[in-house]
């Protein structure tokens, strides 16, 4: 046959095959929409071949098109309150405010299940849990051939930053969770101005597969959250895709979050030089209304909500905080060589329980319309509760088991209302704090880079990293002790490098370079700190008040980042004396214990470094020398 008559039959056989599947989708699922949701909202061909090819693959019993619209979040949100995914909220109290329950089992990132499925082990590294690609796609195969059976697949297309930003990247998740959809519509940019963008083709699109993985029967009755115990959660660095299988849940579900905008965002910042990072980004402006832009990384359910949305203590009257964002910055070096950020996010997926008008009134004020609650308790009034959201707690309530839960069963049987890894789905901009500039397609300047970890020994409240390597060092030896966020045991420290450790998409030695290389493109170099605002005393008490009090800190930062603090040189770096920070209106705080804060111990700090020692060894054949010199010099100075 001709080439021409050849490729002419294709066409004629891919558009039969666009005819097919929307003939086939056409009747079902319109939610009560005016719109026929089974309609393509793309023309984009390589977009209409992969859903044509996954829908194949899945099998499901109709496929929406989401516009992102008002209207067809209100749909959804009936059809969940209708299938008991959702309850509605007393809309007097909570505002255009949903519940939902998930499976017991199902209820936080599982990082045993995540994979980096890369060509060579060797690029995933030893932090990362690596299957061959090609035997990987042989069970992802297995697992989604009708796994869509019986539910809709929604077609969600999400621009992660600002649409038509030059930082910005665009995914499509294909997913049967209504319940995730909504929750995309809040964390990231859906629907009509993505496809449009989509349609210009002047951006490559990260294919995002998502199944909870269980299909329905004829007739079977569906589950409020269904999930699978089998979960896959799996990226392929080279072709930048992402597939995720058997559970709803957070991370796991939402792809725009850790698995686009940090797994796979992580290769691409790599390759085209710049940082996808696990940091909030917040702006300090002082009475003279200078502001001063600082990205800081915390591993997960360590306060970063509550340090993104600072409100300024007693004493720093005039000064304000500015939120960009609470999880993820993308930082980029400009013509100029300024390093510049941008939230890739559009809403905050935070950690409900401890969040509260003391600890955190800016979230409060954030999540009180508007927002998915998951996993928190459920008021006789319609409305929701956590521990610690108020001082007294309800008389009674349903818990996130679905259990009467009383504060009396809770004596005797320990149980909590709320699960420690419940979690609020809010817009970033109903926040008070809201930042002019968040959502600046060209992003925000960055002067400082804070690394933290929750550290109940060891690690003084804040020092500063002599230079951009002793920085990367700190940032790569960081260690927190362990939370709720990630399923498996809590309260141990781990070796959490730049809070990435879950999170990064290649190999940790490789990204190790990758820090130390940024500092060739820039001009102006962002100062290093390192914070620990969970420092115990002997009787297990926590010695630094935090919250608004964490100001104080922030300040001398942001001083020295403008080259107009003192501290004093210590073997692990510089730090403020007592008189270096501002004490106006917390002068009741004891130098003593601020000392206590600060102090450092020469043999608990040679077991520190053995610590480091561990992680390396795991990563040597990668690691950049600059990490093994600036471990001599630290381990000299001590
Ligand atoms: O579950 S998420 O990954 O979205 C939240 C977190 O662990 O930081
Ligand atoms: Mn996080």
């Amino acid at each position: 046959m001709a080439r021409r008559t050849q490729w002419k039959l294709r066409r004629k056989l891919k558009f039969c095959g666009h005819i097919a599947i929307k003939l086939l989708y056409m009747s079902t699922a319109t939610h009560g929409l005016a719109r026929d949701v089974s309609q393509p909202l793309s023309e984009n061909k390589h977009l209409l071949k992969w859903i044509e090819k996954m829908a194949e693959l899945t099998k499901p019993a109709s496929i929406h098109w989401v516009d992102g619209s008002q209207e067809e979040n209100e749909a959804l949100c009936a059809q969940m309150v209708d299938s008991g995914t959702f309850i509605k909220l007393n809309q007097d109290l909570w505002p255009g405010c949903y519940y939902a329950r998930s499976d017991a089992s199902d209820v936080a990132r599982v990082e045993d299940r995540t994979f980096i499925c890369s060509l060579s082990k060797d690029n995933a590294g030893p932090t990362n849990n690596w299957v061959n690609p090609f035997e990987m796609r042989k069970k992802l195969k297995e697992l989604f051939n009708g796994c869509m059976r019986g539910r809709t697949m929604y077609v969600l297309p999400f621009s992660m930053g600002p649409i038509g930003s030059p930082m910005s990247q665009i995914g499509v998740q294909l997913t049967d969770s209504p319940y995730v959809v909504v929750n995309m519509r809040i964390m990231a940019r859906i629907g009509m101005p993505v496809y449009a963008e989509i349609d210009k083709d002047s951006k490559r699109v990260v294919p995002c597969m998502h199944s909870v993985g269980m299909p329905l029967g004829p007739g079977q009755k569906d589950v409020s959250w269904p999930c699978n115990p089998e979960k896959y959660i799996v990226h392929f660095p080279e072709t930048r895709e992402i597939w995720s299988f058997g559970s709803g849940y957070g991370g796991n579900a939402l792809l725009g979050k850790k698995c686009f905008a940090l797994r796979i965002a992580s290769n691409i910042a790599r390759d085209e030089g710049w940082m996808a990072e696990h940091m909030l980004i917040l702006g300090i402006e002082n009475p003279k209304g200078e502001k001063t832009y600082i990205a800081a990384a915390f591993p997960s359910a360590c306060g970063k909500t509550n340090f993104a949305m600072l409100i300024p203590p007693k004493g720093f009257e005039g000064w304000k905080i500015w939120t960009v964002g609470d999880d993820i910055a993308w930082i980029k070096p400009n013509a100029n060589g300024h390093l510049r950020a941008i939230n890739p996010e559009a809403g905050f997926f935070g950690v409900a329980p401890g969040t509260s008008a003391k600890t955190n009134p800016n979230a409060m004020k954030t999540l009180a319309r508007n927002s998915i609650f998951t996993n928190v308790a459920l008021t006789p009034d319609g409305g929701v509760w956590w521990e610690g959201m108020t001082d007294q707690p309800p008389a009674e309530c349903i818990d996130w088991r679905g259990n009467v839960w009383t504060p009396q069963i809770a004596a005797e049987t320990g149980a909590k209302a709320a699960h420690p890894n419940a979690r609020f789905t809010a817009p970033a901009s109903q926040c008070p704090t809201i930042d002019p500039a968040w959502e600046d397609p060209d992003g925000v300047p960055i002067s400082a880079f804070i690394f933290g970890g929750r550290r109940a020994t060891t690690m003084p409240l804040v020092y500063q990293a002599f230079n951009w390597s002793a920085g990367v060092y700190i940032g790569a030896t960081m260690g927190s002790e362990t939370t709720a966020a990630a399923a498996g045991a809590q309260g141990q420290v781990r070796r959490d490098p730049m809070a990435m450790l879950p999170f990064c998409g290649y190999h940790m030695g490789d990204y190790f370079r990758h820090w130390i290389k940024m500092q060739r493109n820039l001009s102006q170099t962002p100062r290093i700190f390192h914070v620990n605002w969970f420092r115990k005393d002997e009787n297990g008490k926590f010695v630094w008040p935090g919250f608004s009090e964490n100001m104080r800190v922030l300040k001398w930062i942001v001083d020295r980042a403008h080259g107009r603090a003192l501290g004093r040189e210590t073997p692990i770096g510089w730090m403020p004396r007592y008189e270096d920070l501002e004490w106006k209106g917390l002068e009741a705080f004891p130098r003593e214990t601020f000392d206590k804060l600060q102090s450092f111990d020469s043999a608990t700090w040679k077991g520190e470094v053995m610590a480091h020692e561990e992680l390396f060894l795991q990563l040597h054949d990668h690691l950049p020398p600059e990490m093994i010199y600036e471990r001599e010099l630290l381990i000299c100075r001590l």
